[in-house]
């Protein structure tokens, strides 16, 4: 007799379960996989084939090329966003559904610099996910045409890399493109907002995760990193009373800041609003302050939005904000009615540990895709 003959008697002898398989989100997921098209991943097999030369003869699986081209080896290739097409020429952006662009500026930050590094290190870490994401049923790869276009040449000077910033937004979303940016510290969010409003033929909402409200006019004697949302909301279609502003709290939110969110009027919420009503009632209270009146929304997420346990790769790190999980199920909830463009910003690789700020910043940027895709928002589905 094995001593393992008399373990688990409550279970082993039941008939069926006393749960329904089919209303479990894993086994519902499993079931629509096989619905997804995969076109896009064989024609990656063939191009790869055809540039990457085929593979010695002792490798088995036919569809591994020579020279690594396309998703695979995930640690191996030249390193876009997601593995990604890189667009060189960008005048041909237009012709794409989502353009990622990093923004490699961090002279607007008042304390820990290292943002100039977050494209490149969003960029690498995000090789680590496939296209596919298992409870949402979708596969960026077959329902978006995603490119990377590089990074905007920002120079050593604050106001002329804000018109660099500016020009460079402004002529991916007015090609037709939605820009997915990658900052880059947070000062970059009023030349990011200037490049849409300029586009829309309306007024522009803004819905913006942080610790830090970033109204004050000025820092340092300069338009700094607590500071985007005081220019932005000058901006004739961008006012203030479309600024949501979600996470807000802690001992790092500057009075000078908070006069001007109380003068003008912007919402905030804190985490404890956020706590209280719940994510749902949160996002609801966001798309209603931000879409009133207005034509288009740009979604701004700071990554120390987040309890900085688990983004330490930041320029202000704060306790207190979201979990990882409550950030990204309220990016999904806003991010259904679809954004004109999206930023992520304040990540600082030289603070990062085991790459787990820029990780959630690549997750961050795909839920939010993945959500519009499911929504009819970009792509193929909303055309
Ligand atoms: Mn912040």
């Amino acid at each position: 007799m094995g001593f393992y003959h008399h373990h688990g008697q409550g279970y082993r002898d039941r008939s069926g379960y006393g749960f329904r398989r089919e209303d479990l989100e894993g086994v519902q997921a499993a079931l629509q996989e096989q619905a997804l098209p995969s076109r896009k991943r064989e024609e990656e097999i063939a191009r790869a084939l055809e540039y990457g030369l085929e593979a010695a003869p002792s490798i088995e699986d036919r569809t591994i090329p020579c020279f690594s081209r396309g998703e695979l080896p995930h640690w191996a290739g030249i390193n876009t966003f997601l593995k990604v097409p890189f667009l060189e020429d960008v005048r041909k952006v237009g012709e794409h559904d989502v353009a990622v662009m990093g923004v490699p500026f961090d002279i607007g930050t008042t304390y820990r610099p290292g943002t100039r590094f977050g494209p490149q290190a969003i960029r690498r870490i995000s090789a680590l996910y496939t296209p596919y994401n298992f409870e949402l049923g979708v596969d960026l790869r077959e329902a978006l045409d995603m490119v990377d276009i590089g990074d905007v040449f920002c120079v050593a000077n604050i106001e002329k890399s804000f018109d660099q910033i500016t020009k460079a937004v402004s002529h991916v979303f007015s090609s037709g493109a939605m820009p997915v940016i990658l900052g880059g510290d947070h000062s970059i969010g009023y030349p990011c907002l200037r490049g849409i409003a300029e586009n829309v033929e309306g007024n522009v909402g803004i819905i913006h995760l942080d610790r830090h409200v970033d109204t004050q006019e000025k820092d340092m004697d300069e338009r700094m990193h607590t500071t985007p949302w005081f220019h932005a909301t000058n901006i004739p279609n961008a006012p203030p009373v479309n600024l949501v502003q979600v996470g807000i709290g802690g001992w790092q939110v500057p009075r000078a800041g908070v006069e001007v969110s109380r003068k003008r009027g912007t919402t905030i919420l804190t985490i404890r609003d956020v706590e209280n009503m719940g994510i749902e009632k949160a996002a609801e209270i966001a798309l209603e302050v931000a879409w009133k009146g207005a034509k288009a929304v740009y979604l701004s997420f700071d990554i120390d939005s987040v309890d900085c346990g688990f983004v330490p790769g930041t320029g202000w790190p704060e306790p207190g904000g979201f979990l990882p999980r409550e950030a990204l199920k309220l990016l999904q909830l806003v991010a259904k009615e679809g954004v004109a463009a999206m930023e992520v910003v304040e990540v600082s690789p030289p603070y990062d540990i085991s790459d787990t700020t820029a990780l959630l910043a690549v997750r961050a940027i795909l839920d939010v895709l993945a959500t519009m895709v499911i929504h009819g928002k970009i792509g193929k589905s909303a055309k």
